[in-house]
């Protein structure tokens, strides 16, 4: 089966009184709920009444959505200090699912979440789905990771709201992956678009191409290039639709794009986005790159007020060709912080130092990741110093710690990596930042 021509697609929209609500209506909605939530916050979460106290913010200075700027920012670092069920805003029975994602150091960003979250999350999804042209009638082939990662959950959950078949394959064994893409009929997949990518190129080699009846593809949790969509695209003859979010926000199904590919259109009747200014966190007009920043609107297990993503962005309020009035985010253009994603997980280097550092010896905290992309896949290369102390010329001595320091850091940051031990200060030091991460991939 071919993926459909601009010229031949009929836009299906699953809630248009929402997703082509008039910006007065929108507003009013934001409003409302933005009220709703700060008070809730207030009430049940110590930290925002303490950081709104600091403020000197009261809930009933919030009477709308143009108040937003007088509200306290949220960060990763907070949600670390109150790992994990410390941001809560109901009682614990009432949390139904945890999913996490990585932290700055070794432990997880984690995220809480009630029946209604995670039925908000399925909506989300849902509504991205639909983007992608797909109704109940498909078979969602979803080959995200299953587990605390968002990807296979959200995706799931997603084909569930639509009433489509979801068919939850996990990461992994590239064969059987494409056996059973063909066996069951799958007419969408949803993957990192660099599994994507390789995916495409072993069914071509398999040879299997025209035997899928896969019409979509929904990739999305690392940043991609145009080219990498022409190539899905031009090699299994689909249409790919970019799909983004952040476990912290609710994970995939945050935003996505439409056919048109002019943005992702972010379902802002449940997160409110803002862009700011990264230095004085004053907004960016629309078209202005700054970093993305959210607040829950409907969150109930942990809402967050203003939360900063870290990934940088420009958003376009206009209509959409496809008549979506959801305000529309750009590719992302990076972050502003160092974080990595590598085959689709987060990667700090301050987890790898707090790993080297775990080891106990053998190895100096001097290190530098490199990260590359081979046959479409990302590799990441982490370069360490060998203790002055342990240094020799026994290969046998060093090829154990070299296997150590590798398995370390796989358990870490939950990828493998390629460990090249170097001498004792051979690492450039530097005398500002650190450069811990030399990024060749082109994105
Ligand atoms: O990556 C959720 C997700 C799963 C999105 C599956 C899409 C598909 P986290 O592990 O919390 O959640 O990582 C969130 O990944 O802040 C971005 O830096 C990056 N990211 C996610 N989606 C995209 C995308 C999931 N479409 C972090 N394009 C975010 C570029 C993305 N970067």
């Amino acid at each position: 089966m071919a993926g459909v021509a601009l010229e031949n697609w009929v836009e299906q929209i699953r809630d248009p009184k929402i997703e082509c609500m008039s910006r007065d209506e929108m507003s009013a909605l934001q409003s409302e709920r933005l009220v709703k939530q700060v008070k809730n916050v207030y009430d049940h979460v110590e930290f925002y009444r303490k950081k709104m106290d600091d403020l000197g913010v009261e809930p009933g200075d919030i009477k709308g959505i143009e108040d937003i700027s007088k509200l306290p920012f949220t960060t990763k670092e907070d949600l670390r200090d109150h790992y994990p069920f410390g941001l809560l805003a109901v009682p614990q029975e009432q949390i139904v699912r945890v999913q996490g994602t990585s932290g700055t150091t070794g432990k997880l960003t984690l995220a809480s979440y009630t029946q209604r979250d995670v039925d908000v999350w399925g909506e989300c999804v849902a509504r991205g789905l639909t983007m992608a042209g797909l109704t109940s009638k498909d078979r969602i082939h979803i080959c995200y990771g299953y587990g605390l990662f968002t990807g296979g959950m959200g995706l799931d959950y997603g084909a569930h709201a639509l009433g489509a078949m979801a068919i939850p394959m996990s990461a992994g064994n590239t064969k059987r992956q494409l056996m059973c893409m063909e066996d069951f009929g799958a007419t969408a997949f949803a993957c990192t678009p660099s599994y994507a990518v390789y995916l495409a190129e072993a069914a071509q080699e398999a040879g299997i191409v025209d035997r899928l009846q896969i019409k979509a593809s929904i990739n999305g949790a690392e940043p991609w290039t145009d080219e990498m969509r022409k190539k899905i695209e031009s090699i299994l003859h689909i249409n790919t639709f970019d799909i983004y979010g952040l476990c912290e926000i609710t994970g995939p199904g945050v935003a996505m794009d439409c056919i048109h590919h002019k943005g992702l259109h972010v379902h802002e009747d449940f997160f409110y986005p803002e862009i700011l200014n990264p230095v004085d966190q004053t907004p960016c007009a629309d078209g202005e790159t700054g970093e993305l920043v959210f607040t829950t609107l409907v969150k109930e297990g942990m809402p967050l007020l203003r939360y900063r993503t870290k990934d940088l962005t420009s958003i376009d309020h206009t209509t959409c060709e496809c008549g979506r009035t959801l305000p529309r985010i750009q590719k992302f253009t990076g972050r502003t912080d160092d974080m990595k994603v590598i085959r689709g997980v987060n990667v700090f280097p301050t987890q790898v130092e707090a790993a080297l550092l775990s080891m106990g010896g053998g190895v100096a905290p001097h290190y530098l990741m490199i990260v590359d992309r081979e046959n479409n896949l990302d590799v990441l290369t982490v370069m360490v110093e060998v203790d002055e102390k342990y240094f020799s010329d026994e290969i046998r001595k060093l090829d154990e710690l070299k296997s150590r320091v590798a398995a370390v850091l796989k358990q870490a940051l939950g990828v493998s990596v390629r460990v090249k031990l170097v001498e004792p200060k051979t690492i450039q030091r530097s005398e500002g930042k650190a450069k811990r991460v030399i990024d060749n991939r082109v994105l």
